[in-house]
């Protein structure tokens, strides 16, 4: 009897301090969803394990962790991180890229040959190399998409079904010693809505041929929305000079 009231007794201080705590951890819980998130601005290069390039590269966009991944077609990367190394729940499923290439243009030396000399390629006019990226953030995104092939005769065709208008770019030609808008890379200005889908393509110029190919690098997806704590400042800082 007198265990039992025992236990009685400490099951009621157990309840008690539920009660009691059970306010503060829902502040908590409501505190932690009110905070900006972890920043969804991160890099992706395209090719061969091992061979990505530093996080002090910036290339056109942001230096940062640099995520590697073959996105072999049919494939979903995850395990991505953003610019900060942080775990981000971000998904990365590649279709119609079917070649793996590391093709290397001897113009392209250093973290810019980690990047560009290795490649998706399609050889497909109705076929193009698509990264469909699922959980990102909604918001306001600056999209870089690398697309250059080693040929410098050969173009690539890009374009990111969240940019309002949906404009392609041609992307291709002998490389300028520095990444260069539309000779390694286009930029895109997305909004991603309440689905989390950001999708964007490389495929063959419209009458190319599509033998020679069209290349993907790699790509940067940089937030731009401002964070009241500052912590994201934003993308490259190009976008609203360029248009
Ligand atoms: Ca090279
Ligand atoms: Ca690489
Ligand atoms: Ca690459």
């Amino acid at each position: 009897m007198t265990r039992a009231v025992l236990r009685s007794a400490s099951a009621m201080r157990a309840a008690l301090l539920r009660i009691v705590l059970l306010p503060t951890l829902l502040a908590t819980a409501a505190l932690s969803v009110a905070a900006p998130l972890v920043s969804q601005s991160f890099n992706v290069d395209i090719g061969m394990s091992g061979n990505g390039p530093p996080s002090s590269y910036t290339a056109a966009g942001r230096a940062g962790v640099w995520n590697v991944t073959e996105a072999a077609h049919g494939t979903t990367s995850s395990g991505l991180v953003d610019l900060h190394g942080a775990s981000i729940p971000v998904t990365l499923r590649q279709i119609g890229g079917l070649d793996l290439i590391e093709g290397d243009d001897p113009a392209t030396v250093g973290a810019d040959g980690l990047l560009l000399d290795d490649f998706l390629v399609t050889y497909d006019a109705g076929l193009e190399s698509c990264v469909f990226l699922a959980e990102v953030e909604p918001g306001e995104y600056e999209v870089l998409i690398y697309a250059r092939m080693p040929e410098t005769d050969v173009d690539s065709y890009t374009d990111v079904d969240e940019e309002p208008g949906n404009p392609h770019s041609i992307v291709g030609g002998p490389w300028p010693g520095q990444h260069q808008e539309l000779v390694s890379y286009s930029r895109h200005q997305a909004t991603v809505g309440p689905s989390g889908q950001l999708n964007l393509h490389s495929g063959i110029v419209p009458a190319a041929n599509p033998a020679d190919g069209a290349a993907l690098n790699g790509l940067q997806v940089l937030r731009v929305d401002v964070f009241a704590d500052g912590f994201e400042v934003g993308g490259t800082g190009a976008w609203s000079s360029s248009r």
